[in-house]
């Protein structure tokens, strides 16, 4: 570690103690940014990383509501406006039990690079709360969702914060978000993304950051020459992204042979097919079920329960070209990364936010690897908000092709930007290093025009 890097972290974690998944993002995000500072004195000299760091503002409230059974229940409710030095704050909302201030920080701090890599002019944020939906009825969601918004309206609108989904916030919960908002402030506007079709919504926001983590890994195999055609893929999670992600992978003549939740993982050695995805959906969006019983119905697969006295997610252990890590933060560890590297896989495209850890990182780029990470990898869903945003500024809806075309453009983009940066940066074929410096770039730019506020 640099003295620079050393003596930031050193500020990071004792003003932001507690906080473990928003250092360490940080950390990262400054060790690449080292290559910059020295070519470019005057971002140091303006304190630019310093300034993005601090979120522009933090909104903490309190979320009341009552249960099914009448009894009162109370969550924490979050919105991190992070920076919205080239646009409206833009991220999505987490309701999650394991959800507090410092993992928000992290995504926001993230969002504001990944942002700035869609080309689109967003800034960024991210909010939630703690509630944890698993298990409640539609009415307590319902419930729930309409006391976020009656605290949270006050801070939002189209041209200042425009949330979206993120875990255990999809289609449902953005209705009775919308709804509550439409009501509160008596406007139609696009003051959310990822609503439904018929009242706002975009084609292709659902499907977009599952298609988009492919597109990106595609453009990574493309500079080798390769495809991925024929390659077997592990696949975490099984929610928004994990779903949307196996369907592009099958499109693409690939072979998705995992699927997770957090009580364990499928392994499916002859392929996901269509049919069997299409089981898995109707069992996570409707039916809200466990992963589990896709074992149950499909013989040939098998299904392992998490079990906590492992050191490592035996899901990341088996033989494969490709990983799409696709649920959580911190999901590869560092023994992880060694299975994926002794297994096969040399592409890692991350859907999740931050799925691997620090250790894990550097054994990916010490073994050059085609290595996507998450703010460049899954900012299709995002780039994908921005266009619903675009679409109800202009009172119209493009069809799906036209909304997939931009989609894979803006992948294809974004993809050439971070080769390019780390190749003029002296790191070629670090990703981590391209998505860092040019999503830093634009932003800090920005920031530079505007003066110090
Ligand atoms: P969903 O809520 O739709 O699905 C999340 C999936 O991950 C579920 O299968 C869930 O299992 C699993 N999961 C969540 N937390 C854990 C955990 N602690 N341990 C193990 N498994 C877990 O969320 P999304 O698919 O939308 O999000 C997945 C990831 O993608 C997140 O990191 C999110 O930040 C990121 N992302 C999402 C975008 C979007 O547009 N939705 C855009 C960019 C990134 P279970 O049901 O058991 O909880
Ligand atoms: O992490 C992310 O980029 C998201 N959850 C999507 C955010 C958005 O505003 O669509």
């Amino acid at each position: 570690m640099s003295d620079y890097v050393g003596k930031l972290m050193a500020d990071v974690k004792a003003k932001n103690p507690s906080e473990p998944e928003f250092h360490q993002a940080v950390q990262e995000v400054a060790e690449s940014l080292v290559l910059v500072l020295d070519r470019h004195p005057e971002y140091r000299s303006a304190r630019i990383l310093e300034r993005i760091i601090e979120p522009e503002r933090v909104i903490l409230f309190r979320v009341p509501w009552m249960d099914d059974q009448g009894d009162v229940q109370v969550n924490r409710g979050f919105r991190i406006e992070m920076n919205s030095a080239i646009g409206p704050y833009k991220g999505g909302l987490r309701f999650h039990p394991s959800v507090n201030l410092g993992i928000l920080k992290f995504l926001a701090f993230e969002q504001v690079f990944k942002n700035s890599l869609t080309t689109l002019p967003m800034g960024g944020g991210k909010g939630g709360s703690d509630f944890d939906p698993k298990g409640k009825s539609d009415n307590e969601v319902m419930r729930f969702c309409q006391s976020f918004m009656s605290e949270l309206f006050r801070h939002i609108g189209p041209d200042t914060d425009v949330p979206a989904g993120d875990i255990g916030v999809g289609g449902r919960e953005i209705g009775f978000l919308f709804g509550m908002y439409r009501k509160l402030r008596n406007e139609f506007t696009g003051v959310l993304t990822g609503k439904g079709l018929h009242w706002g919504g975009s084609l292709i926001r659902p499907e977009a950051t599952g298609y988009g983590a492919v597109y990106f890994a595609a453009e990574m195999l493309k500079t080798r020459g390769e495809e991925l055609k024929g390659k077997a893929c592990l696949v975490s999670g099984s929610g928004n992204v994990a779903q949307y992600t196996a369907e592009k992978l099958l499109q693409l003549g690939a072979k998705p042979v995992t699927l997770s939740d957090s009580g364990g993982y499928i392994y499916d050695e002859a392929g996901i097919t269509k049919e069997k995805l299409d089981f898995v959906m109707d069992l996570k969006n409707v039916r809200r079920g466990r992963i589990k019983e896709y074992a149950d119905k499909f013989k040939g697969a098998v299904y392992a329960p998490i079990d906590p006295k492992l050191d490592h997610n035996p899901l990341w252990a088996h033989k494969a070209q490709c990983a799409f890590p696709s649920a959580t933060q911190n999901e590869i560890n560092g023994k992880d990364a060694a299975n994926l590297l002794k297994n096969g896989v040399y592409v890692v495209s991350e859907g999740a936010n931050m799925p691997t850890t620090i250790e894990g990182v550097n054994q990916f780029l010490d073994a050059k690897i085609l290595y996507g990470p998450g703010k460049a990898a899954n900012a299709g869903g995002v780039a994908t908000s921005g266009l619903e945003m675009s679409q109800n500024s202009m009172r119209l809806s493009w069809s799906r092709e036209e909304v997939d075309q931009r989609l894979h453009g803006i992948m294809v983009n974004i993809h050439k930007n971070c080769f390019e940066t780390a190749k003029k940066y002296g790191t070629p074929g670090n990703y981590v290093n391209g998505a860092n410096i040019a999503g830093f770039l634009k932003v800090a730019n920005a920031m530079m025009d505007q003066g110090l506020v």
